[in-house]
């Protein structure tokens, strides 16, 4: 058995607990079934060369699995997938509908939902992002009826859950401190759906875990 290692942050603030990156990947290697350490580092671990090695922005997650070192959360997580009958199916063709999904996630959806993460979180109430925000919204909201257009009658993106419904429903969750998914039925109920499942269930329980264990005092 390979022994995988994947990086994760000591501690963040509530408004990050949750949403950090390295969450996809635990939740992929539960669905995968594959056996994991967590790597807790702080930001003074981000700058060093030694962890730049492993993620050259300084960022969580970094894997290493058996000498094989890997960044991006997506990446990662196609990685995984690879090897998951559960994530990825083997047909060919509904194997690359999944991971066309898994690019949409991460390369449509993503951005705008980030980008509007990024200016409540980081920038809230400052007067440039007044004036930009509602643009911001408004492109969000777009990709949301498309996606909630294709998901009417749908449980999953395609015929059943796959990887592409983990970073799909990962990057809507970063839209929970605003009250734009419940607009959309079909895609509020599709979220809740994925989080039930169990291997959401333990991996979110060992994301948070340190942050309780570590929480300043
Ligand atoms: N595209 C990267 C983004 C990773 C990322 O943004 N990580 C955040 C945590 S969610 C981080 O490490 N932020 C600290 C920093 O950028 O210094 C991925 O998906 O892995």
């Amino acid at each position: 058995m390979s022994r995988i290692r994947v990086s994760a942050f000591r501690w963040v603030p509530p408004f990050a607990q949750g949403l950090v990156r390295e969450f996809r990947v635990r939740w992929a290697l539960e669905e995968a079934g594959l056996p994991y350490e967590e790597w807790l580092i702080g930001p003074e671990d981000q700058q060093t060369e030694h962890y730049r090695g492993f993620q050259p922005f300084g960022q969580v997650p970094a894997y290493e699995e058996d000498g094989l070192v890997l960044f991006e959360s997506g990446a990662i997580v196609l990685h995984i997938a690879e090897r998951s009958e559960v994530l990825l199916p083997s047909e060919p063709k509904a194997r690359a509908r999944a991971k066309t999904w898994m690019f949409a996630a991460l390369n449509t959806m993503e951005p705008p939902i980030q980008n509007l993460a990024g200016l409540d979180l980081f920038h809230a109430g400052e007067d440039w992002v007044k004036q930009h925000r509602p643009q911001v919204v408004e492109a969000v909201r777009t990709r949301l009826a498309e996606l909630g257009k294709w998901m009417e009658g749908r449980e999953y993106l395609e015929e059943r859950f796959t990887a592409g419904d983990l970073l799909m429903t990962e990057v809507l969750r970063i839209l929970r401190h605003t009250e734009l998914l419940a607009e959309f039925p079909a895609l509020e109920a599709y979220v809740k759906r994925c989080d039930a499942r169990p291997a959401f269930q333990k991996a979110m329980a060992d994301h948070l875990a340190p942050f309780a264990r570590n929480a300043p005092s």
